[in-house]
């Protein structure tokens, strides 16, 4: 049910020895559980948002019905700024006569209050979940909860659209601060008030009290999923492309910050997610205009980092990232560059990957804040690619991936075809996937999967609907690996399904003249025929991502298995 378990026993222990009055400034010290999981010493901006602190009105309390290892109802109270938090098993009931497990599980930030989605599986709580009842409470008989908790027995009275009258939980183990054991376990009960009902069973009421779906549906079709990796505020990410969805104000760099970027001369300390970043060579040429079009700079593209950044961390946030640097620009061969610089400043988040051999790339980059990939392109990174896996779980990759690699005699047209042809493959197979454009003359789909699938199982189900698709065309796809024997031909390169291996990350720029983009599109726009692969450049992106949101969002919700391929 959870994996902080082993933690809660000592956490109860800190609070009931030290009971301090309840103030929003402890907010912040209050989720240091949560916030371990993803170590936000190094991210600032989210503490810069002491959830909610000063908040006037009502507290306010949520049961999410959690499917998880095992389905449970996770019961919250707002205190102090952040959700005090119990799983409960059974679920709460208002029946009088009944006493409930509920486990006291760390605090979740005031963000997750209203969460409704999914938790990608292989992440924490990983699973499905419903806002199943939400609404106000008050403590009796306290004005101080967080004490009250502390102590090992809080009295709510809530108001919900299922809930009503008085709870009462109590820890079941109340030998103080200093005992053993484990006093994460409480009971929950309801008082027999005016709200009591006897027999009442939560699972008779299955459905979501924001959007009336049960878990099943909202597993189905999710409009929303939480990456606990992120800063609270950007972790509920929207899987419905709108114009609202993503460069959200605030997420990205301030106008301030921006100009300030503008008036540095050639190098300088710019200041932006809370991070100094020293920026050299700021109008050097990186890339050749296209065209009329003046060159691109380096100040442009550090500009473009920043406010592509909070869109494509998603994508790059606790994963190993391989640079493609590009020091004298992209008219220069470039190289890859795996292993982070000792000069790479302390606050750069990084993994030291403990299966390297010696000789190989021991310690990597990884994206986990904006400020990671302003570093990565100042650093000459015109290419950004993260692995297929996360570094939590480097052997399990997380996306399937189709890369319609063109020959020389392979036209856009062919692209296209191949590309509708998987279309309809993974249609006809029920299979979520997304394709972008590689911003050089090729076509990706990545396909979402479930937890727990090694490289070899994406590798050879990619290798089925690659060579049924290629039968299809047999005029279009060689099979040849070496290039100067594909006549040309195009190859669809399912061996980039290895662990180290990468593809380009959604938003990269790619090392070509005008900095095109590989940019996420919709399936229509297959059938568009001003759809060009190197369409989009850094110049452009960020007008189509304001107005259609981050169209690759779907690959995020994972939990989708990969069905056979006859
Ligand atoms: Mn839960």
């Amino acid at each position: 049910m959870t994996t902080a378990g082993e933690n809660i026993g000592t956490m109860a222990r800190q609070r009931s020895s030290k009971p301090k009055p309840a103030t929003p400034a402890r907010s912040g010290e209050r989720l240091a559980r949560y916030q371990a999981k993803r170590d936000f010493d190094r991210t600032p901006e989210p503490a810069g948002e002491p959830p909610l602190a000063g908040r006037d009105g009502p507290l306010r309390f949520v049961v999410q019905r959690h499917r998880a290892r095992r389905v449970h109802y996770d019961l919250r109270f707002e205190i102090a700024g952040v959700l005090a938090s119990w799983a409960v098993p059974n679920g709460p009931t208002l029946d009088p006569k009944v006493k409930r497990l509920a486990v006291h599980v760390e605090d979740h930030p005031i963000e997750y209050l209203d969460f409704e989605g999914v938790i990608p599986s292989g992440e924490y709580g990983g699973g499905d979940v419903i806002v199943w009842d939400i609404g106000t409470w008050e403590p009796h008989a306290t004005d101080d909860p967080a004490a009250a908790v502390a102590a090992g027995e809080l009295h709510a009275d809530v108001a919900g659209a299922k809930l009503a009258g008085r709870f009462v939980l109590i820890r079941s183990n109340r030998r103080g601060g200093a005992a053993q054991g484990d006093d994460s376990q409480w009971l929950l009960l309801h008082k027999d008030d005016a709200a009591a009902v006897p027999g009442w069973n939560p699972e008779d009421y299955p459905r979501s009290a924001l959007s009336g779906r049960t878990n099943e549906e909202v597993k189905a079709d999710p409009d929303r999923i939480w990456r606990s990796e992120l800063p609270p505020a950007q972790a509920s990410v929207s899987l419905r492309p709108s114009a609202a969805g993503s460069l959200q104000p605030g997420t990205g760099p301030s106008l301030a910050e921006l100009s300030a970027l503008g008036e540095l001369g050639q190098n300088g300390t710019w200041e932006v997610f809370g991070r100094r970043l020293k920026l050299t060579n700021l109008d050097k040429d990186l890339f050749p205009g296209r065209g009329d079009e003046p060159p691109v700079t380096k100040r442009e593209l550090i500009a473009y980092a920043a406010r592509i950044a909070p869109v494509t961390l998603p994508y790059l946030a606790g994963r190993p990232l391989n640079m493609n640097r590009f020091p004298g620009g992209a008219g220069t061969a470039g190289f890859w560059h795996k292993q982070l610089p000792d000069h790479a400043p302390d606050w750069v988040p990084r993994w030291v990957n403990p299966a390297a051999g010696h000789d190989k790339t021991t310690t990597y980059l990884v994206v986990d804040e904006p400020a990671a990939l302003i570093w990565a392109a100042n650093f000459g990174a015109l290419e950004w690619h993260a692995w297929t896996s996360r570094a939590s779980k480097p052997d399990n990759p997380t996306y399937a991936l189709i890369d319609i690699d063109p020959g020389t005699a392979t036209a856009w047209e062919d692209v296209l075809v191949l590309a509708r042809l998987h279309r309809t493959a993974l249609d006809h197979l029920g299979v979520r996937g997304q394709p972008k454009v590689t911003g050089r003359r090729g076509i990706q789909i990545w396909i979402p999967v479930a937890g727990g699938l090694s490289y070899a199982d994406t590798r050879h189900w990619v290798e089925r609907l690659s060579q049924a698709i290629g039968a299809v065309v047999p005029e279009l796809v060689s099979w040849k690996w070496d290039v100067s024997e594909r006549s040309g031909l195009a190859r669809l390169d399912y061996t980039q399904n290895v662990s180290n291996k990468t593809l380009v990350a959604p938003y990269s720029p790619r090392a070509a003249p005008g900095a095109p983009v590989s940019a996420p599109i919709t399936w229509d726009e297959l059938d568009d025929p001003s759809l060009r692969p190197d369409g989009f450049t850094i110049r452009t992106v960020l007008d189509r991502v304001a107005a259609l949101g981050d169209l690759f969002a779907p690959v995020l919700a994972g939990n989708q298995k990969l069905p056979p391929i006859t």
